[in-house]
């Protein structure tokens, strides 16, 4: 019968009459509505909490990279101050004249003319090198190598004392298997007069002849810096 009452008179009083009236399946659904968006809000504000989070932790761990970036590009150009340090104290490459070897860090002047003894000690001096001065046995060998089958004037003599001797006036130490058999002989049948005293080497073995004999000659000099 209260469906009968015109609307205009339905005041705030009637609405719980009208709610109490409601088939009690209309209630169940305004409450799981009401319980549905509750939870969304939860969810929603779980969300965003947790991408706070994750954003700060984010921050952190940029920063964290972005120390390391610095730290890395700090110690690059400490790495690279040292390397340009280090190898500015590195040997120069070094170069030869044209025509002359690098054999071990030296250069060597294998002459393709002929001259006396004095005459090939004077050129070798005239361009900043000695007439060789065999040091050690590896120089030796490359000697050998070189002067197969042709005789090459060495800047050793026994002129000056009588005792052999490098052309730096260094004494030489007698080895005798590094000289043919039966030399130094110091032969005296030169048509010219006068003994041998001055030293070559053919094929890696020494022999005395007359100092004025013409031959091909080895000089050794430093490397220039390129
Ligand atoms: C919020 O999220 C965490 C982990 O993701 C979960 O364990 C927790 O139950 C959530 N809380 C709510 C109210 O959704
Ligand atoms: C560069 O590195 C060396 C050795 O690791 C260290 O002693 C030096 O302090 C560093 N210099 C700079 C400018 O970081
Ligand atoms: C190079 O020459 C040095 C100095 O004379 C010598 O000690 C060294 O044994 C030589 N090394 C080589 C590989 O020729
Ligand atoms: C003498 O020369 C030989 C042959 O070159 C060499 O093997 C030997 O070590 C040398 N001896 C000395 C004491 O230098
Ligand atoms: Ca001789």
């Amino acid at each position: 019968m209260f469906l009968l009452l015109p609307i205009y008179s339905l005041s705030i009083s009637t609405f719980p009459v009208l709610l109490t009236c409601l088939p009690p399946w209309e209630f169940s659904v305004v409450g799981s509505v009401d319980r549905k968006l509750s939870d969304l809000e939860r969810s929603v504000s779980n969300l965003t909490e947790s991408v706070s989070l994750h954003l700060s932790k984010l921050h952190e761990k940029v920063g964290n990279l972005e120390t390391k970036l610095s730290d890395l590009k700090r110690s690059v150009l400490n790495m690279t101050e040292r390397v340009s340090f280090h190898s500015s104290k590195l040997p120069k490459k070094v170069g030869c004249p044209d025509g002359w070897n690098l054999h071990n860090s030296s250069c060597y002047f294998f002459s393709a003319y002929q001259a006396s003894w004095y005459t090939a000690r004077d050129s070798c001096r005239s361009m900043d090198a000695t007439l060789l001065i065999l040091t050690d046995e590896e120089e030796w060998v490359f000697v050998n190598i070189m002067s197969v089958g042709r005789p090459f004037w060495l800047g050793l003599s026994d002129e000056r004392t009588g005792e052999w001797e490098w052309v730096n006036e260094s004494p030489y130490i007698m080895n005798r298997s590094k000289w043919m058999p039966g030399q130094p002989d110091n032969w005296a049948g030169h048509s010219i007069g006068g003994t041998e005293d001055c030293a070559h080497i053919t094929s890696g073995k020494l022999n005395d002849n007359h100092c004025t004999v013409a031959y091909t000659f080895i000089c050794k000099a430093r490397p220039a810096p390129n």
